[in-house]
């Protein structure tokens, strides 16, 4: 990484986490350098002429009145660089929208893991069909992640965290963009790009994220008073500690529902406003 490559990845998109952040961010890095080099030819002609023909005696510049050649020079060389710049985007569209398959070191996953998955023209999934499901529920001002698990015949009792999403390196991780409430947007920059959560609304990303680490990112539509607050963290460990992560976190929804019940129970028991002690 030379210093010249640092200076530009000032002005880029950050990327790293996720191969489809990483074809947005060179995608951008190529169509960057065209636009520079057009620029620097446009006004570097510019400054030339206004300063060979600036305002003094006796300098005329060539009247020019029409040449068709050139003319016709930088109307089909614009063209070829639009035509260039589409062929540029189209290729590396499909890399940035349609996720590759889990990694054989990523999580095991069963066709469909968190419920059948329906490829869609918004929702993509990989060759394989496998990916691991988590919903991401927008809502003021928390992000909220369901995992796959649910364990009631009715869909309900699915492990589930809040602001910190703990996933599986090497494996296709499809998310599900929704909000409760009022409209958010999804943003964790070095895993791609920004997804809106629009209430009765399914928005899809994917990521997939080959080693461990922390990627961070923030709401990025304001959705009210508190919308500074509402970080998102992604967390990628080896698929076994992800495994324990799930399991623990089952475990430790289930004390807290327990726990809440018993709770319950005694208020219920209990007469009189008065004598409601703090369970
Ligand atoms: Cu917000």
């Amino acid at each position: 990484m030379g210093h010249a490559t640092s200076t530009l990845a000032f002005f880029t998109p950050l990327s790293g986490g996720s191969q489809n952040a990483n074809e947005i961010d060179s995608l951008y890095k190529i169509l960057l350098v065209i636009a520079l080099v057009i620029f620097v030819a446009v006004m570097g002609a510019l400054v030339y002429a206004l300063v060979k023909f600036r305002a003094r005696k006796g300098a005329v510049p060539a009247q020019i009145r029409g040449n068709t050649r050139l003319e016709t020079g930088w109307t089909a060389a614009a063209a070829l660089i639009l035509v260039a710049l589409a062929v540029v985007t189209f290729t590396k569209l499909s890399a940035i929208q349609n996720p590759p398959n889990s990694g054989p070191e990523g999580a095991q996953l069963a066709a469909g893991d968190g419920g059948t998955l329906l490829a869609s023209a918004s929702r993509k999934l990989p060759p394989d069909g496998k990916a691991l499901n988590i919903t991401v529920i927008g809502r003021q001002y928390i992000w909220q992640y369901v995992y796959p698990g649910a364990n009631e015949p009715d869909g309900l009792g699915a492990p589930y965290s809040y602001e910190e999403m703990v996933v599986p390196t090497n494996t296709t991780v499809s998310l599900d963009i929704v909000s409760s409430d009022v409209v958010h947007a999804w943003w964790v920059p070095e895993l791609g790009g920004k997804f809106q959560a629009v209430p009765g609304y399914h928005n899809y990303t994917w990521f997939k994220i080959p080693k461990p680490g922390v990627f961070k990112g923030q709401c990025a539509y304001l959705c009210g008073r508190a919308h500074a607050r509402m970080i998102a963290t992604v967390r990628a460990v080896p698929p076994a500690q992800f495994e324990a992560w799930l399991a623990n976190q089952k475990r430790l929804i289930a004390a807290a529902n327990a726990e809440a019940k018993v709770a319950r129970a005694k208020l219920g028991a209990q007469t009189g406003a008065g004598q409601v002690e703090n369970p």
